[in-house]
């Protein structure tokens, strides 16, 4: 593991954890931080052992607040374009499913970081916001997108257009939370979770999260071929043999990753 300044990582047999680390700014996600953040998750889903990761913020106010204002005040256009925005592109397309422990304030680019994951457990004190509207911008890492595309268009606007954080209890109503548990328990529930992934067959939880995704980001029609083709390669898999001969058999199936 390489040694960062801005973030823990951590690793728990098949689960790699990382700490966003500044809890002084409230986790706020400096560059230096993001880059930290792709360079550990990409490490994590080059190692074969790693089945699932869950991103959290350390002490007990924020998850993160938000892309750093302080460094972003003076930045112009040009500033922002080349600044180093790429590393959430990194983020976005990491394979390894990830799992958001969101145990504070999740605001702006906090909220979208967690959106990047693919399951979002939350503390009965976590808010959630795109409060951007008020410093004078708009959500800029997706915001937008993905709110409108679990919320719908109306309950988004109004996230967006007032910038009025949300408690953890609406949004699991709403569908964009998973479960909201007692802040002393977060972290043992995200750490059950990802070892059920984790637990999984290695290249079927890898196809299952890619054909999800392609929900987000291509036609029915599309998606449905994306399944259906993963689906049939799964079948190339040693795992998938073991898997239907552990059914049949009535024993726990053992998946290597092959
Ligand atoms: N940036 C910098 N510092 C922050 C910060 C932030 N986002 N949030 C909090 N801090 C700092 C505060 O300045 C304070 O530092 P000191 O004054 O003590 O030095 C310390 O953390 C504690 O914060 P507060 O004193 O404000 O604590 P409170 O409990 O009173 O309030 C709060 C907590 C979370 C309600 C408040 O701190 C707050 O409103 N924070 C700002 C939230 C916000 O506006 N976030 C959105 C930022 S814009 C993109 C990628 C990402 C983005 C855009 C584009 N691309 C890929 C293109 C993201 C943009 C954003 O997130």
């Amino acid at each position: 593991m390489a040694e960062y300044t801005s973030i823990l990582v951590e690793r728990e047999e098949k689960v790699g954890i990382v700490t966003l680390n500044r809890p002084r700014e409230l986790n706020a996600l400096n560059f230096q931080l993001v880059n930290e953040l792709a360079d550990a998750l990409e490490e994590f889903d080059r190692d074969e052992a790693i089945g699932c990761i869950i991103l959290t913020g350390s002490g007990e106010k924020a998850f993160a607040a938000g892309a750093d204002i302080k460094e972003m005040a003076d930045k112009s256009p040009i500033d922002m374009m080349l600044g180093g925005f790429e590393s959430w592109g990194r983020i976005r397309k990491i394979h390894t499913p990830m799992i958001a422990a969101v145990n504070g304030y999740a605001l702006g680019g906090g909220c979208e970081l967690a959106m990047h994951c693919d399951i979002i457990l939350a503390s009965e004190n976590a808010r959630f916001g795109q409060p951007e509207i008020l410093i004078g911008v708009i959500p800029g890492a997706g915001g937008t997108q993905r709110l409108a595309r679990t919320l719908g268009k109306y309950r988004t606007m109004e996230i967006v257009l007032t910038g009025s954080p949300i408690n953890a209890k609406e949004l699991e109503s709403l569908g964009l939370v998973n479960h909201v548990v007692p802040q002393g328990e977060l972290m043992n529930e995200a750490r059950k979770l990802a070892n059920k992934i984790a637990g999984q067959a290695p290249i079927a939880v890898r196809m299952a999260k890619e054909a999800v995704l392609s929900a987000f980001e291509t036609s029915l029609e599309e998606g449905l071929d994306l399944e259906r083709k993963n689906f049939f390669l799964l079948f190339a898999t040693e795992d998938m043999r073991e898997g239907m001969r552990a059914f049949i058999e009535k024993r726990q199936a053992h998946f290597q990753g092959k």
